[in-house]
């Protein structure tokens, strides 16, 4: 069948990202026979006039639209993409099914699908169930019994099976060099899933709770092909969490070094898991940067949030961190249950002390369904069963929802390492633009080293 993939992603916060996951159907597709055509909307101007001229000359069987983000997740100054994303579904009405999926589509599907009008929309990973799917609507059959797929107008689906065997991704359609220009990174991913709890956190619902590998001899092919075909030498590892676990990243660190390619890479790092000898192989093999979902210096909020960590574990790593040349980010979620002036405060005592390259601060939790944060916030009464959540809502914890956000712009600011991008501090979409102009590669936060002042509403 002839397909027409569209990525809908238009954000460029903090920088543009490679569409990852439809590189992932792009390979099975392209194995399952499919003849491909990609609409990537990042870099469209006109994004509603590109798709038009796409199906004027394509006439597909099938359009795939991959939903990423819906929202910015950040408040106050909070973004929903849902508006435009519809606007695209519309578009791309031409006789043929319109099928959504994708992270940000999986998080409300049944919502989503009635919302944004699509024909189908698949929940979870896409590689395996997708091409079960075109098979199905080109045989004129009724695909509800499919796991994963949800159709116009139905209320539930059958719960996806999680991919056993991860294909490599196909990224020969994508502009990743352009990516890697405006964005100062490409990405690849070695795992999926996370077995933790952390009470507001999606990704266990989209990944799963169990880990699943990818050989790492494969990794590093990608990897070098990365660096040998597409030019890129720099690359984010999307892993849930790089780290864990622990034995699996410091192998993979031992070949990637082996390898010597001319590449630098960053991750998301878990500050339970790492040994002084994690960070010099990371070192090694190329990490100049790490951000950690430390999420609070409070004891009291740790366990609020259901992270698995201690303080003294954020302390530890690091110190580790430092020590291996490392540059290093601690986010920081302020608002939820239990936050306090006092919790606060031991946040910013804790990032004092550690010192960390960048403390990146966001203000109020995104409230998810299937979420522990979403029973709290229904407890709290912050939500009521019938609260719609397609737009965001944040829980902001109750005794300090009016004041949180003054308190953390007046003590970020006295400190040269802070960045809140809801509260606008030391970070903008305009100041990020200007930035890699100057083809700045990485972590745009590594760039806080350079900091002479403080600014609120920079550019
Ligand atoms: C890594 C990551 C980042 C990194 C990206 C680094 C990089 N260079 O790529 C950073 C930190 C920069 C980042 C930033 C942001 N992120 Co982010 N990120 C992730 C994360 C952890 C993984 C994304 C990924 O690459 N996955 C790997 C690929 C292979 O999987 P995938 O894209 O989901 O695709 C699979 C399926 O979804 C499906 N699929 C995909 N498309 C389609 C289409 C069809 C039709 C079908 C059938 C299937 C299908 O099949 C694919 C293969 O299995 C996810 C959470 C998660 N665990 O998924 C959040 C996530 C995608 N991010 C999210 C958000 C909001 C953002 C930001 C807007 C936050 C911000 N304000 O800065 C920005 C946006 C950046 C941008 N320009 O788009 C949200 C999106 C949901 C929402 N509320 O909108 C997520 C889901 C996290 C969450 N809150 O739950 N992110
Ligand atoms: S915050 Fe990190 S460790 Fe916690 S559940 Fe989410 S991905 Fe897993």
């Amino acid at each position: 069948m002839e397909i027409l993939l569209i990525s809908v992603n238009r954000e460029r916060y903090p920088y543009p990202v490679v569409p990852l996951g439809l590189s992932y159907l792009a390979a099975s597709l392209g194995e399952a026979g499919h003849q491909l055509r990609l609409l990537d909307l990042c870099f469209a101007e006109e994004p509603l006039a590109a798709i038009k001229v796409a199906l004027a000359e394509s006439a597909p069987a099938a359009v795939v639209v991959s939903v990423r983000n819906i929202d910015n997740v950040t408040w106050p100054s909070s973004a929903s993409y849902l508006a435009g994303i519809k606007e695209v579904v519309s578009a791309c009405r031409c006789g043929a099914p319109v099928i959504l999926g994708g992270s940000g589509f999986s998080l409300m599907p049944v919502e989503l699908l009635a919302f944004l009008d699509g024909d189908y929309g698949v929940v979870g990973e896409g590689e395996e169930v997708l091409p079960e799917l075109l098979a199905c609507i080109d045989r004129g059959d009724h695909p509800a019994s499919i796991p994963g797929v949800l159709c116009r107008g139905a209320k539930g689906y059958l719960p996806l099976r999680p991919v056993t065997l991860f294909r490599r991704p196909d990224r020969r359609m994508f502009q990743v060099d352009r990516y890697h220009r405006e964005g100062g990174m490409a990405n690849l991913q070695t795992k999926r899933g996370c077995p933790f709890s952390c009470s507001y956190c999606t990704y266990p619902l989209l990944e799963g709770r169990q880990v699943r590998l990818r050989p790492i001899a494969e990794v590093v092919e990608e990897l070098r092909e990365l660096v040998e075909s597409f030019g890129v030498s720099y690359v984010y590892f999307v892993d849930d969490i790089f780290n864990y676990p622990l034995a699996y990243a410091e192998e993979l660190c031992r070949a990637m070094a082996q390898e010597r390619l001319s590449v630098n890479w960053s991750a998301f790092i878990n500050p339970q898991f790492v040994t002084p000898e994690l960070f010099s192989l990371m070192a090694a093999a190329g990490c100049d940067a790490v951000e950690f979902g430390s999420d609070s210096g409070s004891p009291a909020m740790l366990q609020s949030l259901g992270k698995s960590f201690t303080v003294e574990d954020i302390r530890i790593a690091s110190r580790l961190c430092r020590e291996a040349g490392i540059d290093f980010a601690h986010y920081i979620l302020f608002g939820g249950p239990g936050e306090s002036t006092a919790t606060v405060e031991e946040s910013f005592v804790l990032m004092d002390e550690i010192n960390p390259t960048t403390v990146i601060a966001m203000t109020g939790i995104r409230i998810y369904p299937g979420t522990p944060l979403h029973a709290r916030a229904l407890a709290d009464g912050i939500i009521t069963p019938e609260t719609p959540l397609l737009e965001p809502v944040f829980y902001i914890s109750p005794p300090i929802r009016e004041t949180l956000c003054a308190m953390v712009t007046e003590k970020a600011l006295q400190r040269r390492n802070w960045v809140a991008p809801g509260l606008a501090l030391n970070m903008s979409a305009e100041m990020l633009e200007l930035l890699r102009q100057l083809k700045f590669k990485g972590p745009m936060w590594k760039m806080m080293k350079m900091m002479v002042r403080n600014r609120v509403h920079p550019l």
